[in-house]
């Protein structure tokens, strides 16, 4: 049996990872692969507490080398209690942001030193590398009109968490900062425009799946 897979989704706020991650893990499903969805910070009872404390800003006033630091300690946790048993266990990993998150916005974004992110990298990936990572691309502007939009639906305050109100040239830096990353990693990374029909993009993030894993097509499997 072919191994697990590893995918991550990476980009800007509101670029629609969620909602690709999601379509991605039910199509697996379609040809009989199990896998596991998760994100970060987040994705374990420990990484999520992580989670609350930094986008709640309770981290803010430490400065941003502390926050990376915290970012890689939640993701050591997601690691080694699930990404890598689900992938040991024959379950795909389907993970919305990952470590390229930490670069891009920590590092090249919010001016973090190479070497700090490189050394937390290493520590916590343990090795585990994405196998693919899709990098969803979007001028942020209309990225950020799609969360104000979800927030009415959803009766919540527009743009509430901390990292969604940094301003908008930040954000254009984020933008670049993804791209530098996909281009350094080319093998790894594929750049899509997210600016187009949801059902479109996951007919172009299925192509690349089935293209770079052609066991998906040699039949289902149960996982
Ligand atoms: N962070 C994270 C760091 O600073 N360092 C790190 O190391 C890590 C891991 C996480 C925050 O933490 C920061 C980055 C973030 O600021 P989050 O809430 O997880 O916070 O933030 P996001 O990952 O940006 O989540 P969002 O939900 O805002 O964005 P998504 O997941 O990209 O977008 P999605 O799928 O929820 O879609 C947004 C809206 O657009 C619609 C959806 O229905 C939804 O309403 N939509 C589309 N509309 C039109 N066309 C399409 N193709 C659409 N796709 C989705």
């Amino acid at each position: 049996m072919a191994s697990a897979r590893f995918v991550t989704f990476e980009g800007g706020e509101g670029v629609g990872k969620s909602t690709q991650v999601k379509r991605l893990a039910a199509r697996l499903s379609e040809v009989g692969i199990g896998s596991v969805r998760t994100r970060e910070p987040g994705g374990t009872p420990k990484a999520e507490a992580i989670r609350s404390f930094i986008l709640q800003g309770k981290s803010e006033s430490w400065g941003v080398g502390a926050e990376a630091v915290l970012f890689a300690a939640a993701r050591h946790d997601h690691v080694t209690s699930l990404i890598a048993p689900s992938l040991a266990g024959g379950k795909w990993v389907i993970c919305d942001r990952f470590a390229d998150s930490t670069r891009a916005y920590q590092g090249l974004a919010g001016g973090v030193d190479d070497k700090l992110i490189d050394a937390l990298e290493d520590i916590a990936l343990e090795g585990h590398v994405p196998d693919l990572t899709i990098v969803l691309d979007m001028d942020p502007a209309l990225a950020f009109e799609r969360v104000r939009q979800r927030a009415i639906e959803d009766g919540m305050p527009a743009l509430a968490d901390r990292f969604e109100k940094e301003d908008l040239d930040f954000h254009r830096k984020l933008r670049e900062s993804f791209l530098k990353i996909a281009e350094a990693a080319s093998e790894r990374c594929v750049v899509l425009s997210a600016d187009q029909d949801a059902d479109d993009l996951e007919e172009a993030i299925w192509l690349i799946v089935t293209s770079r894993f052609p066991e998906i097509s040699h039949g289902r499997r149960e996982a």
